[in-house]
Protein backbone atom coordinates (compact mmCIF):
# COMPACT_ATOMS: atom_id res chain seq x y z
CA UNK A 1 0.00 0.00 0.00
CA UNK A 2 1.25 3.24 -0.71
CA UNK A 3 1.48 5.55 2.32
CA UNK A 4 1.76 8.80 0.23
CA UNK A 5 -1.80 8.65 -1.31
CA UNK A 6 -3.03 5.43 -0.38
CA UNK A 7 -3.16 3.66 -3.58
CA UNK A 8 -1.82 0.33 -3.90
CA UNK A 9 1.34 0.30 -5.96
CA UNK A 10 3.40 -2.01 -4.12
CA UNK A 11 5.29 -4.09 -6.65
CA UNK A 12 1.51 -4.88 -8.86
CA UNK A 13 2.87 -2.90 -11.62
CA UNK A 14 3.90 -4.97 -14.45
CA UNK A 15 5.60 -3.46 -18.28
CA UNK A 16 4.08 -4.78 -21.76
CA UNK A 17 5.20 -4.68 -24.71
CA UNK A 18 2.25 -3.98 -27.25
CA UNK A 19 1.87 -7.24 -30.05
CA UNK A 20 4.58 -9.37 -27.63
CA UNK A 21 2.22 -11.26 -25.84
CA UNK A 22 5.03 -13.59 -24.25
CA UNK A 23 6.50 -10.46 -22.90
CA UNK A 24 5.84 -9.26 -19.16
CA UNK A 25 8.23 -7.79 -16.64
CA UNK A 26 6.72 -7.73 -12.99
CA UNK A 27 8.56 -4.79 -11.51
CA UNK A 28 9.81 -5.00 -8.01
CA UNK A 29 10.01 -2.89 -5.08
CA UNK A 30 13.49 -2.10 -5.55
CA UNK A 31 12.91 -0.97 -9.06
CA UNK A 32 14.24 -4.46 -10.48
CA UNK A 33 12.40 -6.70 -12.72
CA UNK A 34 11.39 -10.65 -13.55
CA UNK A 35 10.43 -11.59 -16.53
CA UNK A 36 7.87 -13.96 -16.70
CA UNK A 37 8.27 -16.75 -18.80
CA UNK A 38 5.42 -19.06 -19.93
CA UNK A 39 5.84 -22.89 -21.12
CA UNK A 40 4.42 -25.09 -23.59
CA UNK A 41 1.21 -25.43 -20.99
CA UNK A 42 1.11 -21.72 -19.86
CA UNK A 43 2.71 -21.69 -16.48
CA UNK A 44 4.87 -19.03 -15.44
CA UNK A 45 8.16 -19.31 -13.79
CA UNK A 46 9.30 -16.18 -12.25
CA UNK A 47 12.64 -15.29 -11.86
CA UNK A 48 13.94 -12.31 -9.47
CA UNK A 49 13.86 -11.17 -5.68
CA UNK A 50 11.95 -9.46 -3.51
CA UNK A 51 12.46 -6.56 -1.48
CA UNK A 52 10.61 -5.42 1.94
CA UNK A 53 8.67 -2.27 1.28
CA UNK A 54 9.96 0.55 2.79
CA UNK A 55 8.17 2.73 4.85
CA UNK A 56 9.21 6.25 3.48
CA UNK A 57 7.73 5.83 0.28
CA UNK A 58 8.63 9.19 -1.15
CA UNK A 59 12.31 9.02 -0.14
CA UNK A 60 12.76 5.99 -1.62
CA UNK A 61 10.84 7.25 -4.90
CA UNK A 62 13.16 10.22 -4.43
CA UNK A 63 16.48 8.26 -4.09
CA UNK A 64 15.89 6.39 -7.27
CA UNK A 65 14.26 9.45 -9.41
CA UNK A 66 17.78 10.87 -9.04
CA UNK A 67 19.35 7.79 -10.57
CA UNK A 68 16.92 7.94 -13.41
CA UNK A 69 17.91 11.66 -13.67
CA UNK A 70 21.31 10.82 -13.98
CA UNK A 71 20.93 8.06 -16.11
CA UNK A 72 18.86 10.72 -18.40
CA UNK A 73 21.61 13.41 -18.15
CA UNK A 74 24.64 11.01 -18.94
CA UNK A 75 22.78 10.01 -22.27
CA UNK A 76 21.37 13.79 -23.37
CA UNK A 77 18.16 12.44 -22.91
CA UNK A 78 15.35 14.87 -22.46
CA UNK A 79 12.86 13.00 -20.34
CA UNK A 80 9.06 14.56 -20.18
CA UNK A 81 6.16 13.33 -17.63
CA UNK A 82 3.00 14.45 -19.13
CA UNK A 83 0.24 14.59 -16.61
CA UNK A 84 -3.48 15.33 -16.79
CA UNK A 85 -7.16 14.17 -15.84
CA UNK A 86 -7.85 10.89 -17.95
CA UNK A 87 -8.88 11.94 -21.45
CA UNK A 88 -7.50 14.98 -21.36
CA UNK A 89 -5.82 14.32 -24.40
CA UNK A 90 -2.17 13.22 -23.70
CA UNK A 91 -1.95 10.26 -25.77
CA UNK A 92 -3.49 11.88 -28.41
CA UNK A 93 -1.11 14.80 -28.33
CA UNK A 94 1.95 12.60 -28.65
CA UNK A 95 0.50 10.84 -31.54
CA UNK A 96 0.44 14.52 -33.25
CA UNK A 97 3.75 15.81 -31.33
CA UNK A 98 5.87 12.08 -32.17
CA UNK A 99 5.93 12.76 -36.10
CA UNK A 100 7.16 15.77 -36.06
CA UNK A 101 10.20 15.63 -33.85
CA UNK A 102 10.96 11.67 -35.28
CA UNK A 103 12.74 13.33 -38.26
CA UNK A 104 15.13 15.46 -35.65
CA UNK A 105 15.45 13.23 -32.76
CA UNK A 106 15.17 9.58 -32.29
CA UNK A 107 12.12 9.29 -29.65
CA UNK A 108 10.81 6.65 -27.21
CA UNK A 109 7.67 6.51 -24.88
CA UNK A 110 6.49 4.88 -21.73
CA UNK A 111 3.09 4.33 -21.22
CA UNK A 112 1.20 4.05 -17.89
CA UNK A 113 -2.44 3.09 -17.26
CA UNK A 114 -3.83 1.18 -14.91
CA UNK A 115 -4.95 -1.58 -17.21
CA UNK A 116 -4.41 -2.15 -21.01
CA UNK A 117 -1.98 -1.73 -23.62
CA UNK A 118 -4.32 0.67 -25.63
CA UNK A 119 -2.14 3.51 -25.45
CA UNK A 120 1.07 1.66 -26.09
CA UNK A 121 -0.44 0.36 -29.30
CA UNK A 122 -1.10 3.98 -30.92
CA UNK A 123 2.15 4.83 -29.65
CA UNK A 124 3.39 1.58 -31.65
CA UNK A 125 1.32 2.64 -34.85
CA UNK A 126 4.03 5.75 -35.15
CA UNK A 127 7.28 3.46 -35.21
CA UNK A 128 9.01 4.31 -32.38
CA UNK A 129 9.97 2.28 -29.17
CA UNK A 130 7.24 1.98 -26.86
CA UNK A 131 6.30 -0.27 -23.36
CA UNK A 132 3.06 -0.13 -21.54
CA UNK A 133 3.23 -0.15 -17.53
CA UNK A 134 0.05 -1.37 -15.96
CA UNK A 135 -0.17 -0.17 -12.56
CA UNK A 136 -2.90 -2.12 -11.57
CA UNK A 137 -4.52 -0.33 -8.98
CA UNK A 138 -2.00 2.19 -8.31
CA UNK A 139 -2.84 5.43 -9.72
CA UNK A 140 0.48 6.77 -10.45
CA UNK A 141 4.08 5.75 -12.37
CA UNK A 142 7.06 5.79 -9.53
CA UNK A 143 10.95 5.84 -10.44
CA UNK A 144 11.45 2.36 -10.03
CA UNK A 145 8.31 1.77 -12.76
CA UNK A 146 10.25 4.13 -14.99
CA UNK A 147 13.78 2.98 -13.74
CA UNK A 148 12.56 -0.52 -14.73
CA UNK A 149 10.99 0.05 -18.14
CA UNK A 150 14.05 2.37 -19.35
CA UNK A 151 16.44 -0.56 -18.71
CA UNK A 152 14.32 -2.94 -20.12
CA UNK A 153 14.13 -0.44 -23.70
CA UNK A 154 17.24 1.29 -23.26
CA UNK A 155 17.48 4.84 -24.59
CA UNK A 156 19.76 6.50 -27.87
CA UNK A 157 22.11 9.12 -26.87
CA UNK A 158 20.54 12.81 -27.64
CA UNK A 159 17.20 11.62 -27.63
CA UNK A 160 13.34 12.43 -26.30
CA UNK A 161 12.21 10.40 -23.58
CA UNK A 162 7.99 11.04 -23.25
CA UNK A 163 6.66 9.41 -20.23
CA UNK A 164 2.56 9.14 -20.42
CA UNK A 165 1.75 9.42 -16.69
CA UNK A 166 -1.53 7.69 -15.39
CA UNK A 167 -4.47 9.95 -15.62
CA UNK A 168 -4.98 11.70 -12.63
CA UNK A 169 -4.72 15.10 -11.24
CA UNK A 170 -3.45 14.63 -7.81
CA UNK A 171 -1.20 11.83 -6.99
CA UNK A 172 1.42 12.04 -9.67
CA UNK A 173 2.14 15.11 -9.17
CA UNK A 174 3.73 14.17 -5.84
CA UNK A 175 6.52 11.11 -7.62
CA UNK A 176 9.56 12.59 -9.03
CA UNK A 177 10.24 10.35 -11.62
CA UNK A 178 13.59 11.85 -12.72
CA UNK A 179 11.68 13.89 -15.69
CA UNK A 180 14.01 17.19 -16.13
CA UNK A 181 9.92 18.70 -16.84
CA UNK A 182 6.20 17.74 -15.91
CA UNK A 183 4.05 19.15 -18.60
CA UNK A 184 0.64 19.12 -17.09
CA UNK A 185 -2.30 18.59 -20.11
CA UNK A 186 -5.49 20.21 -19.28
CA UNK A 187 -8.70 20.46 -21.35
CA UNK A 188 -11.65 22.75 -22.04
CA UNK A 189 -14.02 20.41 -20.60
CA UNK A 190 -12.92 19.90 -17.11
CA UNK A 191 -13.63 23.70 -15.90
CA UNK A 192 -11.14 26.93 -16.27
CA UNK A 193 -10.96 26.53 -11.93
CA UNK A 194 -8.71 23.45 -12.46
CA UNK A 195 -5.66 24.86 -11.60
CA UNK A 196 -6.74 26.46 -8.40
CA UNK A 197 -8.67 23.30 -7.33
CA UNK A 198 -5.79 21.05 -7.76
CA UNK A 199 -3.00 23.08 -7.15
CA UNK A 200 -0.15 20.95 -7.05
CA UNK A 201 0.30 19.41 -10.49
CA UNK A 202 -0.42 23.26 -11.51
CA UNK A 203 3.03 24.03 -9.29
CA UNK A 204 4.98 21.17 -9.89
CA UNK A 205 4.08 21.93 -13.19
CA UNK A 206 6.78 23.28 -16.34
CA UNK A 207 4.60 23.83 -19.16
CA UNK A 208 0.57 23.76 -19.40
CA UNK A 209 -0.89 22.64 -22.36
CA UNK A 210 -4.90 23.20 -22.52
CA UNK A 211 -5.92 21.19 -25.08
CA UNK A 212 -9.39 20.28 -27.27
CA UNK A 213 -9.67 24.28 -27.99
CA UNK A 214 -11.35 23.39 -30.92
CA UNK A 215 -14.31 22.83 -28.51
CA UNK A 216 -14.21 26.40 -27.12
CA UNK A 217 -17.24 27.27 -28.74
CA UNK A 218 -19.41 24.77 -27.65
CA UNK A 219 -18.01 24.39 -23.56
CA UNK A 220 -18.57 27.51 -21.10
CA UNK A 221 -15.05 27.99 -20.14
CA UNK A 222 -12.94 30.74 -20.52
CA UNK A 223 -9.23 30.01 -21.88
CA UNK A 224 -8.18 33.53 -20.25
CA UNK A 225 -9.21 32.85 -16.72
CA UNK A 226 -7.91 29.50 -16.99
CA UNK A 227 -4.47 30.45 -17.51
CA UNK A 228 -4.67 33.35 -14.82
CA UNK A 229 -5.80 30.43 -12.42
CA UNK A 230 -2.58 28.61 -13.68
CA UNK A 231 -0.21 31.31 -13.13
CA UNK A 232 -1.69 32.50 -9.60
CA UNK A 233 -0.07 28.88 -8.36
CA UNK A 234 2.56 28.48 -10.59
CA UNK A 235 3.83 32.23 -12.31
CA UNK A 236 6.70 30.54 -14.12
CA UNK A 237 5.00 28.30 -15.73
CA UNK A 238 4.76 27.71 -20.02
CA UNK A 239 1.92 27.82 -21.58
CA UNK A 240 0.25 26.51 -24.44
CA UNK A 241 -2.96 26.31 -26.32
CA UNK A 242 -3.84 24.07 -28.92
CA UNK A 243 -5.89 21.74 -30.14
CA UNK A 244 -4.10 18.19 -30.63
CA UNK A 245 -7.51 17.00 -33.01
CA UNK A 246 -7.17 19.64 -35.59
CA UNK A 247 -3.35 21.06 -34.75
CA UNK A 248 -4.54 24.28 -34.17
CA UNK A 249 -1.86 26.10 -31.93
CA UNK A 250 0.80 23.39 -32.71
CA UNK A 251 3.49 25.09 -33.97
CA UNK A 252 3.95 27.09 -31.02
CA UNK A 253 4.51 24.03 -29.12
CA UNK A 254 6.65 21.94 -31.47
CA UNK A 255 8.78 25.04 -31.78
CA UNK A 256 9.70 25.68 -28.27
CA UNK A 257 9.59 21.24 -27.31
CA UNK A 258 12.65 21.68 -30.49
CA UNK A 259 14.54 24.59 -28.70
CA UNK A 260 14.22 22.34 -25.61
CA UNK A 261 15.62 19.40 -27.67
CA UNK A 262 18.32 21.44 -28.89
CA UNK A 263 19.78 22.34 -24.91
CA UNK A 264 20.40 18.73 -24.93
N1 LIG B 1 -12.27 17.52 -29.72
C1 LIG B 1 -11.09 17.08 -29.32
N2 LIG B 1 -10.96 15.85 -28.82
C2 LIG B 1 -9.72 15.45 -28.42
C3 LIG B 1 -8.58 16.28 -28.51
N3 LIG B 1 -7.52 15.61 -28.02
C4 LIG B 1 -7.98 14.42 -27.64
N4 LIG B 1 -9.30 14.30 -27.89
C5 LIG B 1 -10.18 13.16 -27.62
O1 LIG B 1 -10.24 12.98 -26.21
C6 LIG B 1 -10.34 11.59 -25.90
C7 LIG B 1 -9.23 11.19 -24.94
O2 LIG B 1 -7.99 11.38 -25.60
P1 LIG B 1 -6.69 10.61 -25.15
O3 LIG B 1 -5.57 11.14 -25.98
O4 LIG B 1 -6.90 9.15 -25.14
O5 LIG B 1 -6.55 11.12 -23.66
P2 LIG B 1 -5.50 10.66 -22.54
O6 LIG B 1 -5.20 11.85 -21.70
O7 LIG B 1 -4.36 9.99 -23.18
O8 LIG B 1 -6.39 9.62 -21.73
P3 LIG B 1 -5.88 8.60 -20.58
O9 LIG B 1 -4.60 7.99 -21.06
O10 LIG B 1 -7.00 7.62 -20.48
O11 LIG B 1 -5.71 9.42 -19.34
C8 LIG B 1 -10.29 10.86 -27.23
O12 LIG B 1 -11.60 10.58 -27.64
C9 LIG B 1 -9.62 11.86 -28.15
O13 LIG B 1 -9.97 11.68 -29.51
C10 LIG B 1 -8.76 17.58 -29.07
O14 LIG B 1 -7.84 18.40 -29.19
N5 LIG B 1 -10.04 17.94 -29.43
MG1 LIG C 1 -3.55 8.15 -22.76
Amino acid sequence: MCDTCGCSSDGGAVIYRPGDASYHVHVDNDGHGHHQHHDSEGHEHSHGRQVALEQDVLLQNNLLAERNRGYFEAKHVLAINFLSSPGSGKTTLLEKTIPQIKPHHRVSVIEGDQQTTRDAERIQALGVPVLQVNTGTGCHLDARMVNRAVMEMGLAENSLLCIENVGNLVCPALFDLGEAMKIVVISVTEGDDKPLKYPTMFVEADACILNKTDLLPYVPFDAGVCRDNALKVNRKLEWFELSAATGEGFDVWIEWLKSKLKKE
